[in-house]
């Protein structure tokens, strides 16, 4: 199986990439925010105090999480490829339980950070704001979600750099130029593309 986690400060791109990932390599695409923003939807108890949180630019409490990774992971059908972790681990708590979950059952990740300036992310932001609907695509959040990223979330890299299970992507390029860098990386490491034609599906050499 190929587990990739995809990591970077909010707006990197994360969501983006791991949309082409998964359609180009056939993965299964765990996005945890837009987990959390289904259960908001919802309506639930658990739904509004998700959503107090993140409308103020906080993260969600680590046992929440990790208990929701675990149901995720227990339920991958058979078939399963692999796993895009998009926006997973946050905190080093957070990782530490990935990676009980994944030797369990013999598996590991690679991390590839998506590093962009920040000028650049709080750009990419306020214009998704235009459209998102988000709480939390304005200034005031933005900025204080990055500063979260820098003092909890960011030295979850240096956890994987540790374990020689990390890449570093340039995602200040445009969306089709970071796909490439990650693609490269994914192909030195083995990973086959899979191409649709004819309706049925075959593997690239
Ligand atoms: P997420 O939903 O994970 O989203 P994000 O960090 O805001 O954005 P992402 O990096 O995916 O950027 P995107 O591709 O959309 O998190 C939301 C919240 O959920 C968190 O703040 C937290 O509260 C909570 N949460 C989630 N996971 C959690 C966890 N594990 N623990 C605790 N709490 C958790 O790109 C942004 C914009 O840029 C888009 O409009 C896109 O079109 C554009 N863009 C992307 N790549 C581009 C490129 N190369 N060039 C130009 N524009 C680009």
């Amino acid at each position: 199986m190929l587990n990739v986690i995809l990591f970077g400060a909010p707006g990197s791109g994360k969501g983006t990439q791991s949309e082409l990932l998964a359609r180009h390599y056939g993965l299964q695409h765990l996005s945890t925010g837009d987990l959390l923003r289904a259960e908001i939807r919802t309506g639930s108890e658990l739904g509004k105090e998700i959503d107090e949180l993140i409308s103020k630019g906080n993260l969600v409490p680590d046992h929440q999480m990790v208990h929701l990774i675990a149901h995720y992971i227990d339920d991958l059908p058979k078939d399963c490829k692999g796993v895009i972790f998009d926006g997973y681990p946050r905190t080093v708590e957070q990782a530490d339980a990935l990676t009980l979950l994944l030797r369990r059952r013999g598996m590991d990740a690679v991390m590839l950070e998506l590093m962009v300036d920040e000028d650049e992310i709080i750009k990419r932001l306020l214009e998704r704001g235009k459209s998102s609907g988000r709480a939390d695509d304005n200034f005031d959040t933005i900025k204080k979600r990055l500063r979260i990223y820098q003092e909890v979330t960011k030295p979850v890299s240096a956890y994987y750099l540790r374990h020689h299970n990390y890449f570093l992507i340039n995602g200040n390029y445009s969306m089709e130029q970071t796909f490439e860098q990650i693609d490269t990386i994914l192909r030195l490491r083995g990973a086959k593309a899979i191409t649709e034609s004819a309706g049925h599906t075959s593997e690239n050499k």
